[in-house]
């Protein structure tokens, strides 16, 4: 199976099967994407983050459909910020969205809360992993390369929310340990379009330095 993508023609040997790939979901949260949220609350425009819901939608679907691997991750912290540095705290409070003070969606960014859910749209169903993390990246302090291993994944295609920060800290991380890495474009989105497309175009560099990149569409076409 072949994905037309950019710069090249993905996976790169053409090895693909739903034994073998994993659709990440990353943060599409209601503190990502909802109103009263997080990124909501530091004054976005939450339009832009909301906007890969309908083609993660279709990829979810479908990929459900042929039995492929499905995670899902959310960002948040400890109730009791036990997992929050005081950096991360400090910068959050600098923009007026503290992680961890009260907000319309209950405490920002924290396990538990409303704001912290996974938006009813994209739902994960039972069986499906979600991965809770407490910084950008998927891999860092959660177990999600144990998961990915021992399931056999060698593939992960790449979706969500927010696309240069916590999308792209995983796929940078997924390609250091020998994952093949598609990101599919209209699946993720930035809180600013330009940094959006600046993150996407970093990936196509060097002959696709952390994987290549595509769309739902052509997604869909090929794994058709
Ligand atoms: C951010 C994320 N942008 N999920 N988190 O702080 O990308």
């Amino acid at each position: 199976m072949i994905i037309k993508a950019d710069p090249y023609p993905w996976p790169y040997d053409g090895v693909m099967s739903p034994a073998d790939t994993a659709l990440i979901i990353i943060d599409m949260q209601i503190d990502f994407c909802g109103k009263g949220g997080y990124v909501d609350a530091m004054g976005y425009d939450i339009a832009q983050t909301q906007a890969p819901i309908g083609p993660i939608g279709n990829v979810l679907t479908a990929m459900r459909a042929r039995g492929y691997h499905i995670i899902h991750t959310r960002e948040g912290h400890r109730p009791d910020l036990s997992d929050l540095p005081a950096n991360k705290r400090w910068r959050s409070r600098q923009i007026g969205a503290g992680i961890g003070d009260p907000g319309p969606c209950g405490r920002i960014l924290i396990r538990g809360e409303p704001g912290w859910e996974i938006i009813p749209e994209l739902a994960p169903l039972e069986g499906e992993p979600i991965i809770d993390k407490p910084g950008k990246g998927s891999f860092y302090a959660t177990d999600l390369e144990l998961l990915l291993r021992v399931r056999g994944v060698r593939n992960l295609i790449l979706t969500g929310i927010t696309t240069d920060v916590c999308v792209h800290t995983t796929m940078r991380d997924a390609n250091d340990r020998g994952f093949e890495c598609l990101l599919l474009e209209d699946c993720c989105a930035a809180t600013d379009r330009a940094n959006h497309d600046h993150a996407v175009k970093m990936i196509k560099m060097q002959g696709g330095v952390f994987g290549s990149v595509s769309n739902s569409v052509d997604f869909l076409a090929g794994m058709a």
